[in-house]
């Protein structure tokens, strides 16, 4: 049994729940709320699963996982079908450029610790920290729009099959919905989110439909 440790509105740990999904495995979910009690990432029990204190952490068997694009790359390997990395050399380091795009230029930015830094140490005003966040969230939805571009064009980021690069998309969507960006001129990307949105494994992933 896969257990997977994660949180409704964590982008991360919502990357790792579309992936499973995809993949259709069972797994057990156990929210870590990363703001209530200080943040339960920070417990000294989670803190030994996951030394960063990030969601997602997966437990497979006596294995233990932690890094969203890890996790997924694993789940890939060990359950190839239905594939989220498919395609030759070319394709699938194509699907790994979107999925970097988000995974490291976009949220690792505007996450938890970077806004509460610059909230607390910083003394970054709100309005501030929306120009911030809004932001890079707009040069990297600018740069994959244009790598999309570059790609096959079919009905998902790359192909026309779903593939991690969605799966990191997806929630950098929902994030930039929650943080009021104005997403209007990004109509590829809002086309592929619907189309994704259509799909069980991206339903069953939505941070409205998780447990609690
Ligand atoms: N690179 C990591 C990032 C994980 C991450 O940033 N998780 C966030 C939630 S989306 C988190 O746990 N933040 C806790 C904090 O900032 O204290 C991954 O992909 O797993």
């Amino acid at each position: 049994m896969i257990t997977l440790y994660d949180f409704v509105n964590s982008g991360a740990a919502y990357r790792a729940r579309i992936a499973l999904n995809l993949k259709k495995l069972d797994y057990k979910q156990v929210p870590i709320h990363l703001t209530k009690d200080g943040g339960q990432q920070f417990s000294l029990d989670y803190t030994e699963l996951n030394p960063q204190n990030f969601v997602p952490t997966l437990i497979d068997g006596d294995i233990q996982l932690v890094q969203s694009m890890a996790i997924m790359e694993y789940l890939e390997e060990v359950h190839p079908n239905p594939s989220i990395l498919p395609g030759d050399a070319v394709a699938r380091a194509g699907i790994r450029a979107l999925a970097n795009i988000v995974s490291c230029d976009i949220h690792p930015i505007n996450n938890l610790r970077v806004r509460l830094y610059l909230d607390e140490i910083m003394d970054v005003t709100p309005e501030n920290q929306k120009f911030w966040i809004e932001h890079w969230i707009r040069n990297g939805f600018d740069a994959y729009t244009k790598f999309y571009g570059k790609g096959p064009q079919g009905k998902f980021s790359y192909g026309d099959t779903p593939t991690i690069a969605d799966a990191c998309l997806i929630p950098q969507i929902a994030n930039a919905r929650r943080n009021g960006c104005d997403l209007s001129d990004y109509t590829i990307l809002l086309r592929i989110e619907e189309l994704c949105q259509e799909l069980p494994a991206f339903e069953k992933a939505l941070p409205a439909n998780q447990p609690g």
